[in-house]
């Protein structure tokens, strides 16, 4: 019962668009895949025709003859008379596709021309049609003798987006990046690709990296690049060391109004880079070493005597790191007897013994602590904390 409902409206509206246009609200049972399109694009249009579905067991077509043409045009170009073919046999619903080929222009500023501009074909899906940038493509029927149904959609080029997948990445981590320009599918039925350059605050010239459309009629282009804390920079791979923000830039070519056709622009996206390893992991700090001023280790401490306070770090990373290295001595108040830093630089995987003397002026218990920061600014503990009790006579 409910087909039967749903089948009456139908077929009265479809017997009213055949016979009786009605001229103060226009039938246009013309249809475009998309609201507007870019310079290189393919524009899928459906017409809806019931009265021209002659025969309801064939595919048949419309807009191939002199008596009732279908044109498919910009102000400049166009084909005619454009062949559509029904979607099923009884549809009644009739559909071709057109390419859109362009213009002579340079895409990419690499100095060289990247469109074919043509128009040919008859349709329903071998048509190339020239556009410009600011452009519409018209599609004209004349429906029934003396009624011509027009249906027109913008063309227009857009500014591109660019964005990193993520605003931090981990030192290990694939890094990529998402360009959006859709003026850039400059071949709607094969992946394209786009340069993009990007660098790092390690590496400022950075590399060329191509994109890849995500499909062939996407205009979204992803690129993934990894980095290496070690090796120069080379084809996919950039230099970049954790703390660095890495840049990636797309120069558009293809830009709308307001912009001249000539105009490109900048456009830019950035992210950080952490290090894959845990603060506290980044240096090691090992037991601490009580010695004479000759390096000799001692086991007893008295009053007046000079004692080493030794330390020993390690960079357990791939990269330099900065650091402060601090010597403590609380007595058995938890008072701080002594206090002393020792800022540096280790390489990567370097290891280092520090040392601080301390004289003790009083008897008693003391604890020797040693921790290594970051920075004096910046108390974020690199390593472990090392303490050790002695007792002075
Ligand atoms: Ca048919
Ligand atoms: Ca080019
Ligand atoms: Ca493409
Ligand atoms: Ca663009």
């Amino acid at each position: 019962m409910i087909d039967f409902f749903l089948l009456i409206p139908l077929l009265v509206f479809s017997a009213f668009a055949q016979e009786i246009p009605d001229y103060d609200k226009p039938f246009a049972p013309i249809f475009f895949d998309k609201p507007s399109y870019s310079w290189t694009d393919k524009v899928k249009i459906t017409i809806l025709a019931p009265s021209w579905n002659t025969n309801k067991n064939l595919i048949d077509s419309i807009g191939d003859t002199e008596s009732h043409p279908i044109k498919v045009s910009t102000s400049e170009h166009s084909l005619k008379p454009y062949r559509f073919t029904e979607t099923g046999v009884n549809s009644g619903i009739f559909s071709a596709e057109v390419i859109l080929s362009g213009f002579l222009h340079d895409a990419n500023g690499d100095g060289n021309f990247d469109t074919t501009p043509r128009t040919t074909g008859s349709g329903p899906n071998n048509g190339f049609l020239e556009v410009d940038r600011d452009s519409a493509i018209t599609i004209s029927f004349e429906f029934a003798d003396g009624v011509v149904l027009t249906e027109s959609v913008p063309v227009s080029w857009n500014v591109a987006t660019i964005q990193f997948t993520n605003e931090e990445f981990f030192s290990n981590e694939q890094i990529s990046v998402k360009v959006i320009d859709v003026d850039m599918n400059l071949n709607p039925e094969a992946i394209d690709q786009i340069p993009i350059q990007v660098y790092s605050d390690s590496d400022v010239a950075g590399i060329i990296l191509d994109a890849t459309e995500t499909s062939e009629n996407s205009g979204v282009f992803v690129g993934t690049i990894s980095l290496s804390q070690s090796s120069t920079s080379s084809g996919n791979r950039l230099f970049s060391i954790p703390g660095d923000q890495v840049f990636a830039k797309y120069d558009d070519y293809t830009l709308p109004k307001p912009y001249s056709i000539s105009d490109n622009i900048e456009l830019l996206s950035s992210a950080t880079i952490d290090s894959s390893i845990p603060p506290i992991e980044r240096i090691e700090n090992s037991f601490i070493k009580l010695s004479d001023s000759f390096g000799n280790e001692l086991n007893s401490f008295s009053i007046n005597n000079q004692l080493q306070i030794v330390g020993t770090i390690t960079n357990s990373q791939e990269h330099k790191q900065s650091f402060v290295y601090f010597f403590q001595v609380k007595n058995s108040d938890d008072s701080t007897e002594s206090i002393a830093w020792i800022r540096g630089e280790l390489n990567a995987h370097q290891t280092l013994d520090v040392s601080q003397s301390w004289i003790p002026k009083k008897s008693g218990d003391y604890q020797i602590q040693t921790y290594v920061w970051n920075s004096i600014n910046d108390p974020t503990a690199l390593g472990p904390e090392m303490s050790t009790m002695i007792s002075v006579n």
